[in-house]
């Protein structure tokens, strides 16, 4: 029995030894980093006609809408410890009124968290009544009817010119250095070319021209000769088109089977690539205007063509950097608001004073860019050659001619100051650039006169 009892006792003794080893604290776990929270995800709606005849205007919007959302998921924005992710959902309207309420309603359904878009008036304007109500910041990139900022919503806000502008600009250009003492008027029944038309003529009757004959056509039609052969018979010196390119471009080559002598002048709508393309040689020495400077003078001109090129492989046809900067707006006001909630978006975008592409854009109390320019264009040699530019910015101040400086002797054998006795460098001025080679139609080669107001 004394055996077992001491085996007992030890094992006994172990155990309480081993226990009291295990007594000890252990270690502290290693502290863990929480996870960081899962993305904020901001949805962008975007919206343009991608399907019908407007479909290469309203894809040219989204590819540089596209591509602004790129850079913004590229900066990596955080909130906090959050990491911000812009989401770009493309829609498309056909540039038709009902289906542009269509999508807006499916864009307010999703709450998304800003609109771009649309890219046409007469889509536009209805859309801005359904995002007023839900609260949803709308930018266009391009709709350029007054009526979409002058019916006082705070959601509203437009990134060009807009067409009570560009009507002046272009019935004084037609009176006064085209020289049109008789002119008709020609419109597709949209809020778009039948505003456009509306200012252009009360600039031109203002400055003395008379209006010989007013036609309509609609934004489907491609036979203008009826149309057409009726204004031939008024003999005017200049015959004016509020429309888009689909129209603009065979009303261009009817003109010419016509044997119409009269100057041609359109807006925007048909200052495109594909005007110049489409209507071939019946292109040749027409007019046109487009809100903003030509593109080679925009602040970030010439780097949006080639990266536009590069990632898209076509030209830009027109309001591509317009997309592209009416959505770095929205991004930047997010950034001020820390937030993707539409209501303290809206408490920003009135504050923005944006560097863009094509301007800097600041809005005035309606939502209309402020200071926005007009450029007038003539089509030359298969493309469009900028003319003048009235509007924009103020310039910058040309800068002092820098002091005459005598080079001191550099007491510690440092290089002296590059700029001593130097012309100061020019300040960056837009408008100023000097012009390079157009790499798209709608980016004209040198422009001859500087902008002015
Ligand atoms: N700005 C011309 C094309 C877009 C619009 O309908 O206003």
């Amino acid at each position: 029995m004394n055996v077992p009892m001491k085996v007992v006792s030890l094992s006994v003794l172990a155990a309480l030894a081993l226990m009291g080893c295990s007594k000890e604290e252990p270690p502290p776990p290693a502290p863990v980093a929480p996870p960081p929270p899962p993305p904020l995800v901001i949805k962008l709606g975007h919206v343009s006609p991608l399907t019908g005849p407007q479909s290469h205007l309203g894809k040219d919007n989204e590819n540089g809408a596209r591509l602004a959302v790129e850079d913004a998921n590229a900066a990596k924005i955080k909130f906090g410890a959050q990491e911000v992710k812009f989401e770009l959902i493309g829609e498309d309207d056909q540039a038709d009124p009902k289906q542009g309420n269509l999508v807006a309603q499916k864009f307010v359904d999703a709450k998304v968290n800003a609109v771009i878009g649309h890219l046409n008036s007469g889509t536009t304007i209805p859309a801005s009544k359904l995002y007023s109500d839900a609260g949803i910041p709308q930018v266009s990139p391009s709709a350029t009817n007054p009526t979409y900022t002058d019916q006082g919503f705070k959601t509203a806000f437009r990134v060009m010119a807009n067409d009570v502008q560009q009507g002046k600009v272009l019935g004084d250009y037609a009176v006064g250095n085209l020289k049109a003492k008789t002119i008709a008027i020609i419109d597709d029944k949209t809020a778009y070319g039948e505003g456009l038309a509306a200012e252009f003529k009360k600039a031109a009757v203002a400055g003395g021209a008379k209006v010989v004959a007013e036609e309509h056509t609609d934004d489907k039609a491609v036979d203008f000769k009826a149309i057409l052969t009726k204004v031939k018979g008024k003999r005017p010196d200049l015959i004016f088109f509020g429309g888009m390119d689909p129209q603009a471009a065979p009303m261009a080559k009817q003109l010419k089977q016509l044997g119409i002598k009269s100057k041609f002048l359109l807006g925007d709508g048909g200052c495109t690539t594909d005007f110049i393309k489409n209507a071939a040689e019946a292109a040749e020495n027409h007019y046109c205007s487009l809100p903003g400077v030509p593109l080679e003078k925009m602040p970030g001109g010439a780097k949006f063509v080639e990266r536009y090129k590069a990632k898209f492989n076509t030209d830009i046809q027109l309001y591509a950097p317009y997309a592209y900067d009416a959505v770095a707006v929205v991004v930047e006001a997010i950034k001020r608001a820390k937030s993707g909630d539409p209501a303290k978006i809206l408490a920003e975008l009135p504050k923005t004073n944006h560097k863009g592409v094509t301007t800097t854009i600041t809005f005035d109390e309606k939502g209309d860019l402020k200071d926005g320019a007009i450029t007038l264009y003539q089509a030359k040699g298969g493309k469009w050659e900028a003319l003048d530019t009235i509007g924009g910015a103020p310039a910058a101040p040309e800068p002092a001619p820098a002091a005459p400086v005598t080079p001191a002797a550099p007491a510690t054998g440092a290089a002296p100051a590059a700029a001593a006795g130097t012309p100061a460098a020019p300040a960056a001025a837009p408008a100023a650039a000097p012009a390079t080679p157009a790499p798209a139609p709608a980016a004209p080669a040198a422009a001859p006169a500087p902008a002015k107001k």
